[in-house]
């Protein structure tokens, strides 16, 4: 069979294109579990994002798929349904497979028959999507195959869903790099790419799609097979490289041995990037931290979440961001991880949550306080309503849900407001600060990257201030002026695909769909993952109408 698998274009605030285009690790590891007989071809449209529709018209032409796979993030959703109608257009018998954490967590906004999926896989895709195909080629029903929702003359039917993989035992082979047939990944310059050394989480905090998608519960990949992966990585001239794991740093120990393993290997001239939890590295950083550094760590990604502690007990995000001392909280674990990553030479990306349902205008300041003195990077988000996550409910109980346009849901739009603020006091407050913060870290890019700086800097500060104009900057407009200009040359960015979204007459399908995605029970238990299943049907889960 020949299969190409697409990512979405959409990319938002903190990866502007200009300095960053990553592989999909999802494509790649999907492409290295099927049988070997297929042809599969991955495009990452982020790499396309200028000239979307007419790269998918020439790869449908080159390669003429059976099968087009899309993985798709809930902002993406009206990309990809775009997307789909265009292959549609073109190669009316090609099968339309979707997958990832929107149809894993949102199926019901993917079965419209206008819509044109066959396929939804949900949860880990690489056994679903290999046993699917296998279903396809020997002709054997779909019904047999777990995991999936599928598209049948009378409607969609749904088999159990398929339990996580525990890939310690070698269930998953490796990424098959080779199939991607874009080129110009980059991390400020340097060839990128990603690599993933373990899957899942055992917290819960209630943002978070984790849980939803596969439960609580953790998995190694084996050392020997992630240090083979990012030999393979590099040998394809990748220079540096994010570890996607949902949360490496449960496993400390585990930690220290990649760590070792990457020092041993000698594959310590790469830049690595990795998010973690505060109260790990505050609590093991002494002895981690150094090796870290040798092995060629240079971005933490913290998820610090809030520093407040009523914002995080809101976000189920107290346990990870709590230094201990003799078993006690005594304290917020933020500023301790921060100060051992600092002294070790890493760099910091601080991930803050701003515009929790009780916060006012003063504990936004705090946490942005808090950015601008400890992190390097700024990674700062509103709270948004996932389809599944245990706060969506929450926002939504409370009516403080004000923006359901999904395309919307990038993290840094303001699409709830809090008690005693509006969405866009949220949004503006946090964008003002946040693009100074930025600036800040542009000295430090120089000096690592100098030929990228000097060739691509006026873009990245073009792209930082965009809607800044001269008017404003001798101070003839208000910063709100420059705010409302940005947020119109957002909205226009969003545009990627020069084709009609296929529902677009179904003005309130989309809506309906999130309204009901938005409002469904969490899978609190771990066990078993995707428990839609078990759930009351879609249509009598109902969407509280926000009050303003
Ligand atoms: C790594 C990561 C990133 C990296 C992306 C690097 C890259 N190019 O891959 C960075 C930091 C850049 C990033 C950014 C964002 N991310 Co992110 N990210 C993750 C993370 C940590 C891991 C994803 C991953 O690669 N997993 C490993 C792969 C192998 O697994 P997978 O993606 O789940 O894919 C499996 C299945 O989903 C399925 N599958 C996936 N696609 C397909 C397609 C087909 C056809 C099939 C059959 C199956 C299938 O099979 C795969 C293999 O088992 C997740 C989860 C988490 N714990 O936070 C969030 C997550 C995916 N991100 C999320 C979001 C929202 C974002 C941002 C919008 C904002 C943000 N929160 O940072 C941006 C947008 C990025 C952009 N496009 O501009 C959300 C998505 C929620 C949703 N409902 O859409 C998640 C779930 C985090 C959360 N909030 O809960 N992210
Ligand atoms: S610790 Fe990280 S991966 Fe785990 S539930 Fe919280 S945010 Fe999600």
């Amino acid at each position: 069979m020949q299969i190409l698998l697409l990512s979405m274009p959409d990319s938002f605030e903190h990866t502007p294109t200009i300095a960053i285009r990553m592989p999909n690790g999802a494509l790649g590891s999907l492409a290295g579990n099927i049988d070997p007989h297929h042809r599969v071809a991955i495009a990452d449209l982020v790499l396309a994002q200028s000239s979307v529709r007419r790269t998918v018209e020439r790869l449908m032409h080159e390669i003429q798929p059976d099968l087009v796979g899309l993985s798709v993030m809930t902002f993406q959703r009206g990309t990809a349904r775009r997307i789909i109608s265009l292959i549609r257009a073109l190669k009316p018998d090609a099968r339309i497979v979707v997958g990832g954490y929107d149809p894993s967590l949102a199926p019901d906004a993917w079965t419209h028959p206008d819509l044109g999926v066959d396929v939804i896989v949900r949860g880990e895709g690489e056994l679903t999507f290999r046993d699917l195909l296998r279903a396809i080629e020997n002709g054997t029903p779909l019904s047999e195959v777990p995991g999936l929702w599928f598209r049948e003359r009378d409607g969609v039917r749904q088999t159990p869903p398929r339990p996580v993989t525990a890939v310690e035992e070698g269930t998953i082979r490796p990424p098959n790099r080779a199939a991607r047939v874009l080129s110009g990944y980059t991390m400020l310059g340097r060839g990128v790419d990603v690599i993933e050394t373990s899957r899942g989480c055992t917290f819960d905090c209630s943002f978070c799609s984790i849980i939803e998608m596969r439960g609580r519960n953790f998995h190694r990949f084996p050392l020997v097979h992630v240090i083979a992966d990012i030999a393979d990585a590099r040998a394809r001239g990748a220079r540096a490289i994010f570890i996607v794991d949902d949360n490496i740093t449960l496993d400390i120990v585990r930690f220290t041995a990649l760590c070792q393993a990457i020092i041993d290997a000698d594959l310590t001239d790469i830049d690595y990037m990795v998010q973690g939890m505060t109260s790990a590295i505050a609590a093991h950083g002494e002895e981690l931290a150094p090796l870290m550094q040798r092995a060629g760590f240079r971005y933490v990604f913290l998820g610090i979440e809030n520093i407040l502690d009523q914002d995080l007990v809101f976000l189920k995000a107290s346990a990870k961001n709590s230094q201990r001392q003799a078993g006690r909280r005594v304290g917020n674990a933020s500023t301790a991880a921060v100060d051992i990553l600092h002294r070790h030479g890493m760099l910091v990306i601080g991930g803050l949550i701003v515009g929790n349902p009780d916060d006012t205008p003063e504990a936004i300041d705090a946490n942005l306080a808090f950015a601008r003195k400890y992190v390097d990077w700024p990674y700062i988000q509103h709270p948004t309503p996932y389809p599944g996550t245990p706060m969506t409910r929450d926002f939504v109980e409370r009516g403080l849900v004000v923006n359901r346009r999904v395309e919307e849901y990038d993290g840094t739009t303001a699409v709830t407001r809090s008690a005693h603020l509006t969405a866009d006091e949220i949004e503006f407050m946090r964008w003002k600060a946040e693009r100074w913060m930025k600036v800040r870290h542009m000295p430090t890019v120089l000096r690592h990257d100098p030929g990228f700086v000097l060739r691509h800097g006026h873009q990245m500060l073009a792209h930082t201030f965009r809607g800044t104009t001269w008017r404003s900057l001798v101070g003839l407009e208000s910063a709100r002026d420059v705010f409302e200009r940005y947020r119109a040359l957002r909205a226009r960015e969003r545009e990627y695909v020069d084709w009609p979204d296929p529902l677009r007459n179904h003005d309130h399908a989309d809506h309906d769909e999130v309204g009901r995605a938005l409002s469904g029970p969490p899978n609190d238990n771990g066990s078993p993952a995707l428990s839609h299943a078990a759930r009351p049907p879609a249509s009598s889960l109902t969407f509280v109408k926000p009050s303003r």
